[in-house]
């Protein structure tokens, strides 16, 4: 069962990854990371290693979907799901060959995924009243919203303007499913566990 969590550069998809992933009990990340052959390679990564490594203060870093396995406890069952951070997704068709080949990968995970975080960065939503979101944000709304495995990720809630963005977004998607969370201070990760309980059950 596989995870997917899609979104815009930089709104916070790898440290989503990492702290829920760590919210959700796991002390290590062992994450798969395909070679430029397509070949798997796992690295073991302690949580402030990732941290370190993977997120990114400037430049996005996530230059290819990388899994990461998460148990999760159902009642008395595990299940695995493979979480996936994918690399950022933009409007239009990226220069680098590279990067529209990982695009294309991430929209190929997207259609076969069972579970979908859409990580939208809630402070940074603009006033204007007709497209709050951006064209790439509102074609993943569109895609997703008549799915119940599809959630909206309000992130960085810490932030200031956190609660106005999120007010326009709601007001502009009614019937989308969205949890506001920051993932830097974690807050909002039990509603996110307990809509993934809630959906896998
Ligand atoms: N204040 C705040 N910053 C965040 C939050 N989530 C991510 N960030 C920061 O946003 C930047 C991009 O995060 P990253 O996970 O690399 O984004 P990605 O490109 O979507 O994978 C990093 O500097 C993170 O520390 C949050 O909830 N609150
Ligand atoms: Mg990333």
């Amino acid at each position: 069962m596989d995870l997917i969590i899609v979104g815009r550069p930089n709104v916070g998809k790898t440290l989503l990854m990492i702290n829920f992933a760590a919210y959700l009990g796991l002390r290590e990340l062992r994450v798969e990371v395909p070679d430029e052959d397509g070949v798997i390679r796992t690295e073991r990564l302690s949580l402030d290693k990732a941290r370190r490594q993977l997120v990114s203060l400037y430049a996005p870093k996530t230059t290819s979907v990388q899994a990461v396995p998460v148990d999760v406890a159902l009642g008395r069952q595990r299940l695995r799901v493979m979480v996936l951070d994918t690399p950022g997704m933009t409007e239009g068709i990226r220069d680098q060959p590279d990067e529209r080949r990982q695009t294309a990968l991430t929209l190929e995970r997207l259609m076969t995924a069972s579970l979908i975080f859409h990580v939208i960065d809630a402070p940074a939503i603009r006033t204007r009243r007709q497209e709050p979101l951006g064209a790439l944000d509102t074609a993943l709304v569109e895609f997703g919203r008549k799915m119940n495995s599809y959630l909206v990720v309000a992130n960085k809630m810490d932030r200031p303007g956190g609660h106005d963005g999120l007010k326009r977004f709601r007001e502009s998607n009614r019937g989308v499913t969205v949890v506001p969370v920051s993932c830097l201070t974690r807050q909002g990760f039990r509603d996110l566990k307990n809509w993934l309980m809630r959906t896998l059950a």
